[in-house]
């Protein structure tokens, strides 16, 4: 157990019906029976009177205590629910900071601790910084997937195969036995450590889960005046772009996140395509074309046989109500007449679902996807060698997986993540 007992306001911005504040660590208790006298059963919810040292009441508040081991933080832990004035909780916290050994908790240090007192793992505490920034429903519903432990079951699944692996490498290296049966083991072994890779790999070409948080990239592109500006402020439901008559209206990328069914999506309008001598518009389309290369889905609004050679394309043949023939293959829209929108987004909301982690699966993130396919380029390499190196492959492929579920990571990787999570969590 961590030395300093942390305090911080866990619940959200201020002023609020209710404002929790949570304590963690050795101190807890003695904290709490500082400032409410005789403390309540554990897990059972008490109102309490709390004092300052001075005797001056601070607040009537809820009190709750969760004795070690079996706690958020793995910790004693100590939850007091104020009323949500900021003054009354500003009062608090000055309280606690006089207190021997307490002092306020960074972000996420609460969930730090909780990792290295093995609550959760390090997927685990992942899922947990998915779900606190979860915007729509699908982000929603994996997060919780990979926070309730779905990625760290089947790593840790892969983990024991990997260790009972290991193990009988181990004992054929130590058992000289005769040279048919060290064969035997050596194939034997090579050959169950080729299914553990495949399931690896089986899972590392599952869409990512950057997809999931950042949303699908869906950028509209084409001509100058070809209304690319029209249809954004359509999609996004806000007249969020500049629109004109005037080509070469829209020189910076303008983006906006949608939500559509509960499937994330950042959309983007850019400049119109075109060679100009104007600089700023010149700049415009050069981040035009970046945009482009960058997209999960492009909504094409120039001619078919101009559109970029790509298979993520949606042909669109825009300002349908002034432009009678429709090439084959192209989704007829206006925003003025309102024709096509609703099609269009139908066939954005199956590309989307054909594109995103499917939400009951737990998806990886880059960090994971990195390890895993080197735990598994590890075991790879083991194949059909000799019983020295596909032990020595087992260890290394067996300290990656470590990685990924947070046993033996840097001090960096942590900071990166919890650098994420919000104070109080
Ligand atoms: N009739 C009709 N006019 C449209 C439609 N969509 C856009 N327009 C008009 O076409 C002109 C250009 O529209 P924008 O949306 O600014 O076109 P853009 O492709 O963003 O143009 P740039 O930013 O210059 O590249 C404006 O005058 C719009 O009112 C449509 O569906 N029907
Ligand atoms: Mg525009």
């Amino acid at each position: 157990m961590t030395g300093d007992t942390i305090y911080a306001l866990s619940s959200g911005a201020l002023p609020a019906a209710i404002a929790i504040v949570r304590v963690s660590g050795p101190a807890a208790e003695v904290a709490a029976e500082r400032l409410a006298g005789q403390l309540p059963e554990p897990r059972s919810a008490s109102l309490r009177r709390l004092r300052a040292a001075d005797g001056a009441i601070i607040d009537e508040a809820l009190l709750l205590r969760f004795p070690a081991p079996n706690t958020a933080t793995g910790e004693p832990l100590v939850e007091l629910h104020l009323h949500g004035g900021r003054a009354v909780v500003a009062r608090l916290l000055d309280e606690l900071s006089t207190m021997p050994g307490l002092r306020e908790a960074e972000p996420g240090e609460f969930t730090r601790r909780a990792l290295i007192n093995s609550r959760l793992d390090l997927t685990q505490a992942e899922g947990l910084a998915d779900l606190l920034s979860a915007e729509t429903e699908w982000q929603r519903r994996a997060a919780i997937e990979s926070a309730g432990g779905a990625l760290r079951r089947q790593v840790e699944g892969w983990r024991d195969r990997l260790i009972a692996l290991s193990a009988r490498a181990e004992a054929a290296i130590d058992y000289v036995g005769d040279e048919d049966e060290t064969a035997l083991d050596e194939h034997a072994l090579g050959a169950e450590a080729a299914i553990v890779a495949q399931e690896m790999r089986a899972w590392l070409v599952q869409p990512a889960a950057e997809l999931l948080t950042n949303g699908v990239k869906i950028v509209l592109a084409g001509p100058p005046n070809s209304g690319k500006s029209s249809l954004f402020n359509a999609l996004v439901g806000a007249e969020k772009a500049i629109v004109t008559s005037i080509p070469g209206t829209t020189r910076d990328i303008i983006e906006a996140r949608i939500d559509f069914d509960g499937l994330p999506a950042n959309l983007l309008d850019t400049a119109g395509l075109r060679a100009s001598d104007d600089t700023v518009e010149q700049i415009g389309v050069e981040r035009a074309f970046d945009a482009l290369s960058q997209a999960d889905i492009v909504l094409w609004l120039g001619n078919p046989e101009d559109a970029p050679v790509r298979s993520n394309v949606i042909l669109i043949h825009s300002r349908a109500d002034e432009r009678v023939d429709v090439p084959e293959g192209s989704i007829a829209t206006s925003v003025r007449t309102s024709t096509g929108t609703a099609k269009l987004r139908s066939v954005l909301l199956a590309r989307l679902r054909a594109l995103l982690p499917p939400f009951d699966q737990a998806a990886l993130n880059r960090r994971q996807r990195h390890l895993l396919s080197e735990a598994a380029d590890a075991l790879t390499g083991a194949i059909g060698r000799d019983l020295l190196i596909v032990a020595e492959s087992l260890r290394q492929s067996l300290a990656s997986v470590d990685v990924v579920l947070g046993r033996n990571s840097t001090e960096e990787v942590m900071d990166a993540l919890f650098g994420r999570f919000c104070l109080g969590k």
